[in-house]
């Protein structure tokens, strides 16, 4: 009956505390994939605020001030620590005197979950789960750290405490100490994956509740009715609206930010006479702006897919400058993501009139969270890496000689306007076509200057003037077209764009690096 109490007491706690971590993050997991706050550790912190006498609570909140709940939740994980510790060094001597205490444990935390008020039977699974890996890691470990064999003296029976001599001589060691060990270091593992991974999913759930909650307001400033014959709806042309699913996706996020609109807050500071911050709330009762902008990515090759355009929806970012009062010799924004990302965006820019936004809609609905939700910058004319910033927090009026954006130590130049250029849709590259009338088609952009032409040759020939859709204004892609007599053969179709200032775009090709590919698309098909 003794032989499990070779296991000293350290092992006893270490391998009990694991086991309870492991129950907290097989716990949080569980809560993150069937969602609710149904974390035990939450709920008997709350439970413990319920009951605790307002005299109490009030000390707590005069001591700790706003850390009381940080406080508070600490306090419980360390009773919860010397708890598990206690069932791990009972369990030595028998594993079922721990595996019971950590069922009663259990039933305490779910007591406190089922009493919270709006809790359902679903509450219940994390932390019935938890209990079970609890009580499946505990009898592992002690099973793990009980050796499997035991050198007895002879056959006799009845053998005194079994004991190992090292092969040195010294101290006798009776229980596997490399197995435990390694053991709870599986344990800790698993327990640490499990509460990140339960708690990015229940970020997520909590986060994609509140966007779906969101109601927007109607713009004060409307965009104007998109003129008749924005899209030639050609199949296999890109339509003049970008739907969200179909928005080209470019960040550093490994993991794509969670920002609760509930908490987001906007700081506006640095060269500026009253630094602002603002909440979710404060930028809806803004006036609003809607405005049809189109996105363009810096690392977009020539013919590339990475540019999308769609109707916005947001807080013009000159306004909220001007009451923050613009200083002299500022000549830079510099805004920061929720995940560190920045971008510098020339300040004239942003104040020269176009629809430079805090954007917190993109084609009628929230931000998609890809796309940064709850709060993103669009400016338009301005490659995404100098200008777009999703999951924005913050916005520094700085200098471009006092200040660096992420991408500029990279590799990628401080200042990016967005290059004119066009794309061949159709027909597509390397197609084979029947000889006759086909349409060239695709999309050419040149955004706040405007596209006013577009020009196709095929083999070299003479340049002829496409079609041009309609355009509400000069920040969109404007799509374009030309009928086209196929002879039989090996065609190079080339375009070229000229925008509104009278510019063609340079046939010069030149790498994304450092500010954006030129050249001219050109695509080779066949006829027969
Ligand atoms: N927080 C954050 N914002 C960002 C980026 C980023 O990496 N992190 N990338 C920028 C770049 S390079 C581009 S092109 C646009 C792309 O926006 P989209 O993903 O909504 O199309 O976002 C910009 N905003
Ligand atoms: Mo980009």
């Amino acid at each position: 009956m003794q032989r499990n109490s070779v296991i000293p007491a350290w092992a006893g706690a270490l391998a009990g505390i694991v086991a309870g971590g492991v129950a907290l993050g097989a716990a949080q997991l569980v809560a993150g994939v069937v969602g609710g706050d149904a974390s035990p550790v939450v709920a008997v912190g709350d439970a413990v605020v319920d009951l605790s006498p307002a005299a109490l609570k009030e000390f707590a909140v005069a001591a700790f001030g706003v850390y009381d709940r940080v406080v508070l939740l600490g306090g419980v994980l360390v009773v919860l620590a010397l708890v598990a510790a206690g069932l791990g060094v009972l369990a030595r001597g028998a594993v079922g005197r721990g595996l019971a205490g950590l069922v009663a444990f259990g039933a305490v935390g779910l007591a406190a979950v089922l009493t919270r008020p709006g809790a359902g039977a679903v509450d219940a699974l994390p932390t019935v789960v938890g209990v079970v890996a609890g009580m499946w890691t505990l009898s592992w470990l002690i099973g793990r750290a009980t050796p499997s064999a035991v050198p007895s003296a002879g056959s006799s029976a009845a053998p005194e405490l079994p004991a190992v001599m090292r092969p040195g001589g010294g101290e006798p060691y009776a229980f596997d100490r490399r197995r435990l060990l390694t053991g709870a270091a599986g344990g800790v593992v698993a327990a640490g994956a499990g509460t990140l991974l339960g708690h990015g999913l229940g970020s997520r759930r909590a986060v994609d509740a509140a966007r779906v909650a969101l109601a927007l307001p109607a713009p004060a400033t409307p965009a104007p009715p998109l003129p008749p014959g924005t899209d030639f709806k050609l199949n296999g042309l890109t339509p003049f609206i970008t739907k969200n699913a179909d928005f080209y996706r470019v960040d550093t996020a490994l993991i794509v930010p969670q920002v609760d609109p509930a908490t987001w807050t906007l700081r506006v500071h640095g060269l500026v006479d009253r630094p602002i911050e603002i909440t979710y709330e404060d930028l809806l009762r803004r006036p609003l702006t809607e405005a049809d902008i189109t996105l363009t990515c810096v690392s977009n090759e020539v013919g590339g897919p990475y540019a999308g355009n769609a109707r916005w929806l947001g807080a013009r970012m000159a306004d909220l400058l001007r009451e923050a009062g613009l200083r002299s010799g500022a000549d830079m924004l510099l805004s920061t993501s929720a995940d560190g990302f920045t971008c510098g965006t020339p300040l004239d820019v942003v104040m020269d009139g176009r629809d430079a936004l805090f954007a917190v809609a993109m084609n009628g609905e929230p931000l998609p969270v890809d796309h940064g939700f709850p709060v993103r910058q669009v400016v338009p004319g301005l490659y995404g890496y100098v200008s777009a910033t999703k999951w924005v927090v913050d916005l520094k009026v700085t200098r471009f000689d006092t200040d660096e954006a992420y991408w500029t130590p990279r590799g990628w130049a401080a200042k990016g306007p967005i290059k004119t250029q066009s794309r061949i849709d159709l027909p597509k590259p390397g197609a084979t076509l029947p000889a006759g009338r086909t349409t060239i088609a695709g999309v050419a952009w040149a955004q706040h200057t405007g596209v006013d032409a577009v020009e196709v040759r095929v083999d070299g020939g003479a340049w002829q003037q496409a079609r041009l859709a309609a355009v509400p204004g000069p920040d969109t892609w404007r799509q374009w077209a030309l009928d086209w007599d196929a002879t039989p053969g090996d065609h190079t179709i080339e375009v070229r764009a000229t925008d509104a200032a009278g510019r063609t775009q340079t046939a010069e090709r030149r790498p994304i690096t450092p500010d954006g590919a030129t050249g001219r698309h050109t695509v080779t098909v066949h006829t027969a």
